[in-house]
């Protein structure tokens, strides 16, 4: 069996993903793509050489019956109502992150898919498939350093564009900690406050950059995570897990150990896309792979969604508080209770 994805967006990483479906994965196919932009879909089309339908819109791609999955790969803040569209037509759903930029947004998104009675969604939490991250989980489950007490986390991005603000620190870059952080440890949020250092004269107007959230669990763990998007330097990922009977760090991305010119150096990458091209490729062939045993996915569900976006409202009100904001989530639907397989 071959799923046919049909793709909204064909940007930066909508390219990426077409790339690996066509070229590096098995089981999928790329059968249709939309852009609000249309002359970056028939460029995308081009230079992959797709035999595929360019649609008009969304709602045009989401009607093509030859699509069993939509692709949401637009920008953050047009991925709800495309979802919602996509689950009322029964299609497959994987959706980057966020799966909708708030809570009340992917409630709805939630809603949609119960009255569908069966999984159709799955979001781009791909962390969750890093191996970094799984034996590090490996590691606090096998209780190998005691109960975790701290986590110190950091998100660096070399630079940003002038589109990205204040905000979006949160609803782009420190949601992937959101999720990935509570799944590590198994644990609810229950507070944020947000400290705002000395900004750094690389960041534009609008964008307060870094920024340090302290984020409390309900069992006490206290995360503290740093975003830093204009850092310089390259993109580096760093989560540090400390337990009462030891200390777990996130490995460093594999790089040769070079002794020259009376210095030993590695190297450290500059793009997201390098840094997780692995985890890109397991979620992707997960999600195909799952559907075709079970007839649903098996990663990241639009509860994940939920729980991400309910974190992440509480994280932009403490910017603009300044004050300790809880974190409340609603009670976790029946639908959502089963044991995820991730990484099995
Ligand atoms: P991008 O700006 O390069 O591409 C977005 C594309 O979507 C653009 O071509 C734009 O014209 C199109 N678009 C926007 N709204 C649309 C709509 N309503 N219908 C059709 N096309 C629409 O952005 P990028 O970096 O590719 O990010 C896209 C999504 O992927 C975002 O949600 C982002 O958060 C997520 N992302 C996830 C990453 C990860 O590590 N999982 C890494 C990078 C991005
Ligand atoms: P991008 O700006 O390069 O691409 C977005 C594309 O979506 C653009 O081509 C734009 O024209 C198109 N678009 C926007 N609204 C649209 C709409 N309503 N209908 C159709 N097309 C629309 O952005 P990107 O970097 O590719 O990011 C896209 C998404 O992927 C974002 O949600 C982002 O958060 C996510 N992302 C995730 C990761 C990750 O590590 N998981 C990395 C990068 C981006
Ligand atoms: C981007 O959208 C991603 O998801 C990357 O993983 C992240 O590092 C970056 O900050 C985001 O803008």
């Amino acid at each position: 069996m071959t799923l046919r994805f049909g793709v909204v967006g064909t940007g930066a990483i909508g390219r990426e993903h077409i790339d690996r479906i066509t070229n590096k994965l098995s089981g999928g196919k790329i059968v249709a793509v939309t852009d609000v932009n249309q002359e970056s879909a028939k460029q995308t089309v081009e230079t992959y050489q797709l035999d595929t339908v360019i649609h008009p819109d969304d709602k045009a791609l989401i009607a093509d019956e030859n699509v069993d999955v939509v692709l949401v790969t637009s920008w953050g803040p047009a991925h709800e109502s495309t979802v919602v569209a996509a689950v009322e037509a029964g299609k497959y759903v994987f959706c980057e992150k966020p799966l909708a930029t708030t809570a009340a947004g992917c409630m709805r998104i939630v809603e949609a898919e119960m009255k569908q009675g069966k999984k159709l969604v799955q979001v781009g939490f791909m962390r969750r498939y890093d191996t970094g991250y799984a034996q590090l989980k490996q590691v606090i489950e096998n209780n190998e350093i005691g109960e975790p007490l701290m986590i110190h986390a950091a998100h660096r991005n070399p630079a940003v564009g002038e589109n990205y603000v204040t905000e979006t620190a949160v609803q782009d870059t420190l949601i992937h900690e959101i999720d990935v952080l509570h799944w590590l440890v198994n644990d609810d949020y229950k507070t944020v406050q947000v400290t705002f250092p000395r900004k750094t004269k690389n960041a534009h107007e609008k964008l307060q950059d870094p920024q340090l959230f302290t984020i409390e669990t309900v069992g006490g763990i206290v995360m503290n995570v740093e975003v830093f998007v204009n850092c310089k330097y390259g993109y580096d990922i760093q989560c540090e897990v400390v337990g009462e009977d030891g200390i777990a760090k996130l490995p460093e991305f594999p790089s040769v150990v070079m002794r020259k010119s009376e210095q030993l150096s590695t190297n450290i990458l500059n793009d997201w896309k390098y840094r997780f091209m692995d985890a890109y490729n397991v979620e992707i062939q997960d999600f195909i792979d799952s559907i075709a045993k079970s007839g649903e996915p098996q990663g990241p569900t639009s509860w994940d969604g939920y729980i991400a976006a309910v974190t992440s409202d509480a994280c932009v009100k403490a910017q603009q508080t300044g004050k300790k904001e809880r974190i409340s989530l609603q009670e976790r639907p029946a639908f959502y209770s089963e044991k995820i397989l991730q990484n099995n």
